[in-house]
Order: structure tokens, then C-alpha cells, then sequence
């Protein structure tokens, strides 16, 4: 993904049809590489508690996780119990390096219409409706938004062994480091 975006900001002045073309060729050559059918599938699926084998502690800081790095193998059922333990909102997302680029998108949009605040949620406006039918809302199964003192858990199983990272979308975070890679053993 890395190199698409290189890519993309060489060719600004080719049309915008042709770079979308040629860019959807890449994202389903690398999506054929890690054998999955999209990206969404191969980062996992929400697991099942009676298929937990190992919980991994996750505490979050300011901006940082520990531990910085896991290693989960291809099927396992992980359950992450999350700790928001910095001054700031945090958050903990299981995904591909474009899913979180794509992420860091929204939560821009959410700190500019005052949803997220670096330091509070506002939860009861993520349910309005942001004129386009869509909501900000984010209780997708594969991450989850803590206020600092918060926790939450998350049970994953790891279905692929694709290129994942947890990372923290909150503006600047992810540029600060608040990422770290998912192993497959
Ligand atoms: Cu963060």
C-alpha cells in the first residue's frame, strides 16, 4: 500500500480514471497474494469466547502501545483486553495499513464536527445523522475508541495470515507511532 500511494502522487497528471484503474489492478493482485477475497475478510472475523486459547493485554499511552508488537497464529482465537492508560482518547484497530488510512480519514472528520476531542467522546453525537444517511458511529468488531481510564475487550480470530497492524487513528496518532504489527508465527 505503501507503494501505491507513492505511485498515486507520481501521476498526478495522468487522468484520474486511468490511476484508479490501474491502482484497483494492484489492490487485487496483493488482495490474490494473501489469498482472501477482499481485505476485509483476511484481517479475521469476530471470534467466539469459548474459542479464546490465549488473552493478550493491551495497554495504551501517550502514544504508544504495550506490548508494541504481537505474534497470534493463522486460526487462533485471541481475546485483547484493552486499557486506555494515557491522558488521551485512544484507540485499539485490527486492520490493513490502507484500512487505517482510510480510517484516519473519518476520524479527522470526527474531531472537526467535535464527536471526538483529544481527550473526551462525544458517544450520544456519533448517532447523528451526518447528512448523507451515514452516522459516525464506531462500534465495529475490530476496533474499539477508549477515553483515558476506559477498557474494553475485544475477541478476534485470525483467520488469514495477512499483513495486519493494530493501530490508534486518532488525528496524529498513527504518524506518531502509535502502531505496531501483528506476527504470524
Ligand atoms: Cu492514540
Amino acid at each position: 500500500m505503501k507503494i501505491k500511494r507513492t505511485f498515486l502522487s507520481g501521476v498526478a497528471g495522468v487522468t484520474l480514471t486511468t490511476v484508479l484503474a490501474l491502482s484497483s489492478a494492484i489492490a487485487l493482485a496483493s488482495g490474490t497474494h494473501h489469498g482472501g477475497h477482499g481485505e476485509k475478510s483476511a484481517i479475521g472475523v469476530p471470534g467466539e469466547a469459548v474459542d479464546v486459547t490465549r488473552t493478550i493485554d493491551v495497554k495504551m499511552h501517550d502514544n504508544y502501545y504495550e506490548p508494541e508488537e504481537i505474534a497470534v497464529k493463522k486460526g487462533e482465537t485471541v481475546r485483547f483486553k484493552i486499557v486506555n492508560a494515557g491522558e488521551l482518547v485512544h484507540e485499539f484497530n485490527i486492520g490493513t495499513a490502507a484500512m487505517h488510512a482510510g480510517h484516519q480519514k473519518e476520524m479527522m472528520m470526527m474531531m472537526k464536527h467535535g464527536v471526538l476531542e483529544a481527550d473526551k467522546i462525544n458517544r450520544g453525537m456519533m448517532k447523528m445523522d451526518m447528512g448523507n444517511g451515514k452516522t459516525m458511529e464506531h462500534n465495529d468488531p475490530n476496533s474499539t475508541l477508549l477515553e483515558p481510564k476506559e477498557s474494553a475487550e475485544i475477541i478476534w480470530k485470525f483467520t488469514d495470515d495477512a499483513e495486519l497492524e493494530f493501530a490508534c487513528n486518532v488525528p496524529g496518532h498513527y504518524a506518531s507511532g502509535m502502531m505496531g504489527d501483528v506476527h504470524f508465527e
